[in-house]
């Protein structure tokens, strides 16, 4: 545990900039909605032993659904895959609970088939489409990606998806179009964090069109050759690889092409602390912590962090 950076008080900005009266109570406010900073995130890299076999009884029913996809030798990667169980066991999905461990317990009555996605907006042609017809209908590849949450913790596994790319062509968007806006479903009853009215349901991320249309943005559908499980945002969700992990919007229902920026999620919430454009720099810390290095969830190795992640020959251009 070495290696993990606790931010000491005098480290964090907003200790010394903003009035103490403000700062208790945004501290308070944060601490309610159960966001905690890097430094106590860290303690929890892989899941219990005595949770290992649960959750691997549950990724069972999700290994028998094989995906097939051709392997994009183009995105790979030198560091060690994430093992797939503690990916599982790691999971940030505010819709259920703040407590990444626990994500996978809680999603036991999330329904994530049959399922409606629709693409609307400045388009010429909207459509509502079933995403088990869709993921018949697209080229899947697999590709290996880093992974880089903006609280500093890191993974690469193997996604299986097409690129938003080829479902934009499809529904051909106007030349009004600007942005491309998505939005998570919205069940309280299921999701029980989102009972909580103070948070700004449902979930929203947005990129510019150039960034949705760029070779890296990924439709994910399966992750280690199988259809996704509930924690990682079944039975559809977006993968930006170069930008902080919040970006990457699971459990998507709608998409729409607007000629206004949205406001996302986190963006609502902490305006001071996360942005739109969020790509991943290791010289721009987060208010509370710094973004210099990163550590791999389950081995806890620290490696320095990349501009634009290490994708910016594919993204730089784009700023
Ligand atoms: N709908 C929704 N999407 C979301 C989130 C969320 O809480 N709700 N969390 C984001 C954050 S902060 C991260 S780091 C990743 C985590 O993805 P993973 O659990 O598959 O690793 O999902 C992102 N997408
Ligand atoms: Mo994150």
């Amino acid at each position: 545990m070495a290696n993990i950076k606790i931010p000491k008080g005098w480290e964090i900005p907003e200790n010394r900039i903003t009035p103490e009266s403000v700062y208790i109570n945004r501290r308070k406010f944060i601490k309610d909605l159960g966001i905690v900073g890097a430094g106590a995130l860290s303690l929890f890299g892989s899941s219990a032993c005595a949770e290992n076999k649960g959750v691997a009884k549950q990724l069972e029913a999700y290994q028998k659904e094989k995906l097939s996809a051709v392997k994009n030798e183009n995105f790979t990667v030198t560091r060690p895959e994430t093992k797939e169980i503690v990916a599982a066991t790691y999971n940030n999905f505010y819709e259920f609970t703040s407590s990444k461990s626990t994500v996978w317990k809680r999603v036991e009555r999330f329904k994530t088939r049959p399922w409606e996605i629709e693409i609307t907006g400045h388009v010429e042609k909207p459509m509502t489409v079933d995403v088990d017809d869709l993921i018949k209908q697209m080229p899947l590849e697999e590709r290996i990606y880093r992974f880089r949450c903006v609280e500093t913790w890191a993974m690469v596994v193997p996604w299986v998806g097409f690129p938003m790319k080829a479902l934009l062509e499809k529904v051909q968007p106007k030349s009004s179009a600007k942005y491309v806006r998505m939005e998570t479903f919205f069940d309280p009853d299921v999701a029980s964090h989102q009972n909580d009215a103070r948070l700004p349901w449902p979930y929203v991320e947005g990129l510019t069109l150039a960034e949705a249309m760029n070779e890296l943005t990924l439709m994910v559908v399966g992750i280690y050759g199988h259809i996704l499980p509930p924690q990682h945002g079944a039975p559809l969700r977006l993968i930006a690889p170069w930008k902080y992990g919040f970006k990457s919007i699971k459990s998507i229902t709608s998409i729409e092409l607007t000629d206004k920026k949205p406001r996302n999620f986190w963006n609502v919430i902490l305006p001071r602390e996360y942005g739109f454009e969020a790509n991943v720099n290791p010289k721009v810390p987060h208010p509370r912590w710094s973004q210099a290095s990163e550590w791999m969830i389950g081995s806890m190795e620290r490696y320095p962090t990349k501009i634009y992640n290490g994708y910016g020959e594919y993204v730089a251009h784009l700023y």
